[in-house]
């Protein structure tokens, strides 16, 4: 039996159920105070469950995915604040219980953001699962924040980069340089072309921001910019006394498409999508253009040609888009 490990909300696998009716909870603090939260635990199970409660420390990476340490592993660590009990009880079937919580803070603490989580680790048990079974351990998160006065939220755009061309998306590295967390930060993404005409205008997706973190902010457009000069400007409002700006160039060269074997066509996109998926150029989009690519894609007739061959459109041609341009033929021949 394989041994999965799943953190979720409300996790309803095969009828196991466990329930919190928060995941969140946000403190406004003082040094010295003291600080009670609570939440409620249901059991949504048909037979008696274990559970187990215990704190931890956590972020987000680039890109948002959160990451778990032990207690007091990160320097704004909010765990050793927290007392959670009981450490271990039992929920019958249908069962709830609220869970309280203390978050003590120190006298003396400096301002801003200290976080944490507090855990609610259920018995693994076997589950069948996509027809083999595996053995789950539900376990739910709530998040604990609390702020030591109202430090400004504060942030910089370290980085604007054009990633895939087909269509156009950007990522831009905003780093919380300031002691709060950032709720919410919001981009807008504009695409100009040379004479200063707007072409596009998006919004990516508002994303949350621990202080000291970094994290790449995704905007993507339905622009296909043919061979020209164009300008990307981006505006971030992260609640802090000034919009920030940033902008970048993009370039993008007329294709000079060339046979990428002798006695061989020329690349051909059949459809018209930018994309030129007739490898080998004879009218026919089929396995020997896989073949062909699979063995071709780091040569020069590819790598200059980059955005004709960037099949899964993240911006340079690897060996991943001969998979794309495989599940691509799988797709055009049901
Ligand atoms: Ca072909
Ligand atoms: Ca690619």
């Amino acid at each position: 039996m394989r041994y999965l490990g799943i953190l979720v909300c409300a996790l309803s696998l095969g009828g196991l159920a466990l329930e919190v009716n928060l995941l969140e909870v946000n403190l406004a603090v003082a040094p010295g105070g003291r600080y009670e939260f609570s939440f409620v635990v249901r059991n949504e199970l048909t037979i008696p469950e274990r559970l187990g409660l215990y704190t931890g420390d956590w972020d987000r990476d680039e890109w948002g995915e959160n990451r778990f340490y032990p207690p007091g592993t990160l320097p704004r660590s909010l765990a050793p604040w927290i007392t959670v009990g009981p450490a271990a009880f039992v929920l019958g079937p249908g069962e709830a219980r609220e869970i309280r919580g203390v978050v003590t803070v120190p006298a003396g603490v400096s301002a801003g953001t200290y976080w944490g989580i507090v855990f609610v680790h259920g018995e693994p048990r076997p589950v069948e699962y996509g027809g083999t079974t595996v053995m789950v351990a539900k376990r739910i998160g709530i998040k604990v924040y609390a702020t030591v006065g109202s430090p400004r939220p504060q942030g910089t755009v370290r980085k604007l980069e054009v990633r895939g061309l087909n269509p156009l998306w950007v990522t831009l590295e905003f780093v919380n340089s300031g002691l709060v967390h950032i709720r919410e930060v919001r981009a807008e993404v504009q695409v100009h072309d040379a004479q200063g005409r707007e072409l596009v205008r998006v919004e990516a997706l508002p994303v949350p921001s621990l202080p000291g973190s970094v994290r790449w902010i995704v905007a993507e457009t339905d622009l296909r910019p043919g061979p020209g000069t164009y300008v990307v400007l981006v505006r971030v409002d992260f609640g802090g006394e000034e919009i920030l700006g940033a902008q970048a160039t993009l370039r993008v060269r007329p294709l000079n498409l060339v046979p990428l074997a002798p006695g061989l066509g020329v690349p051909q996109d059949l459809d018209g999508d930018g994309l030129h998926e007739d490898v080998d150029g004879n009218g026919v989009f089929d396995e020997e253009d896989v073949r062909l690519f699979s063995q071709t894609w780091d040569t020069p007739g590819v790598q200059g040609n980059a955005r004709a061959f960037d099949f899964d459109n993240s911006g340079r041609v690897d060996a991943a888009d001969v998979e794309s341009l495989k599940a691509f033929l799988a797709r055009a021949r049901p």
